[in-house]
């Protein structure tokens, strides 16, 4: 008996297998609902079986802190062997010439940016949150907005799209160090070449954070920053459809600089098993598929956008340019956590969005934000777009009577049956 309590001490603790069923079932939970809710959320996606799998591999043990060919530890031959292959696809995909893959998240991308080139009180003129921009360009609680003078453009009251004559008035007042070009809910082309322009005016850097638009660039979907500004950072877990992390392409003579800030800057050891599915995603975002996948993501949202204004809610910008859209629901008397909550009952699950001049504070909103990344990638296409803004249109008018929602949730699961994901994991 003792003999056998001795040997069960020295057991190898790799070979324990699936003994955490606490948690395992909880992925089982998630994995059901990821399969059975239709995801609108615009910064959303499935990647691939392949890219989870990557991320759960040994690579997760490895300490690298440094980067390939220069790190702080031993045993890194295979670990400079993923994070070249990740940088060089990255490099290859966005024809950048540099690029930094070990930002954990777009969070961080944009942080080492700011560390590289910015000293604290330096002035940033970027997009107000309100507006479409993000909490890391500049948000009094983030530390961009606590270490650094921030500046916000707003979007024309009228047109509710960036203007850009705006931009550079504001620019020559307030002579920034740095401009941030980029959104987390903007429905429009961003014209980099006018911020470059503009940013040339005044002496600043600039920077574009193409977060929510990396795959849209990447299949030549939009424009593209890369080459125009001086940093363009991004994630790779939304239209790029990879792991959840960061990355940042610059031109190569901010490389020394860039490196730095990342780490020791801002981080320790990267995460590998991640940096080998940021590769993973950027080869399969070399495909010609991910071409027809990012022309079919718009297709899909101006679908759905214009089902929904013919249904009478209005478009926060009259329309969509891009992977998603913002509906207005003022006039329906209702806020957008309402819309996020009911809409979330039957199924259909996206996020409340604070709009344009919104008067409610970003925890109630007046809106919500659509996107269609993670639908187009079930395979679903304009005839489905229809069907969900009817099912959204349909919802929301009938918000308060039970039956009627118990229907959309039905035909939501029944939709969703008909476009199974992860079918292997
Ligand atoms: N949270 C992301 C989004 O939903 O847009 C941005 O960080």
């Amino acid at each position: 008996m003792k003999k056998d309590n001795n040997k069960k001490k020295h057991e190898n603790h790799t070979l324990n297998k699936d003994t955490d069923t606490e948690v395992r079932k909880i992925i089982e939970r998630e994995l059901a609902r990821q399969k059975s809710q239709l995801v609108l959320i615009a910064s959303e996606n499935f990647a691939s079986e392949e890219v989870v799998k990557t991320m759960g591999s040994v690579l997760t043990n490895k300490y690298a802190e440094g980067y390939p060919g220069n790190r702080y530890y031993g045993g890194c031959e295979h670990i400079d062997e993923i994070e070249e292959l990740a940088i060089n696809r990255a490099n290859k995909l966005f024809g950048s010439n540099y690029s930094n893959v070990q930002p954990h998240s777009g969070v961080q991308a944009n942080t080492a940016i700011f560390l590289a080139v910015l000293n604290p009180y330096d002035k940033v003129l970027s997009m107000n949150l309100r507006d479409g921009g993000h909490l890391s360009h500049g948000h009094a609680q983030n530390l961009s907005g606590k270490y650094f003078e921030i500046h916000t453009y707003s979007v024309d009251p009228e047109t509710e799209q960036i203007d850009y004559e705006n931009v550079r008035k504001l620019a020559k007042r307030v002579q920034p160090k740095l401009m941030i070009a980029g959104a987390s809910s903007y429905s429009r082309i961003i014209d980099f070449n006018k911020f470059r322009e503009i940013a040339d005016e005044v002496g600043a850097y600039l920077m574009a954070d193409i977060a929510h638009i990396a795959g849209l660039i990447a299949s030549d979907c939009h424009p593209t920053s890369v080459g125009v500004a001086d940093f363009t950072t991004a994630t790779t877990h939304k239209t790029i459809r990879g792991p959840r992390g960061g990355l940042i392409l610059a031109d190569k003579k901010y490389s020394g600089l860039i490196n730095k800030s990342v780490f020791p800057g801002i981080q320790g050891g990267p995460l590998m098993h991640v940096i080998a599915a940021k590769a993973v995603a950027f080869r399969e975002a070399m495909e010609n598929s991910f071409k027809e996948y990012g022309r079919r993501i718009i297709e899909n949202s101006r679908a759905m956008c214009s089902f929904l204004k013919d249904e009478g809610f209005r478009i926060v910008s009259g329309g969509t340019d891009n992977h998603l859209f913002l509906i207005d629901l003022t006039e329906l008397g209702m806020t957008g956590m309402e819309a996020q909550n009911v809409l979330s009952s039957v199924g259909i699950i996206l996020n409340k969005n604070v709009i344009p001049y919104d008067k409610l504070n970003p925890d109630l909103t007046s809106g919500i934000r659509i996107g269609t990344p993670a639908v187009t990638t079930q395979g679903m296409g304009t005839e489905e777009m229809y069907k969900i803004g009817e099912l959204i249109s349909y919802t929301l008018k009938n918000r308060a009577n039970k039956t009627k929602l118990d229907g959309a949730h039905k035909k939501v699961k029944e939709l969703v049956s008909n476009f199974p994901v992860y079918t292997d994991i």
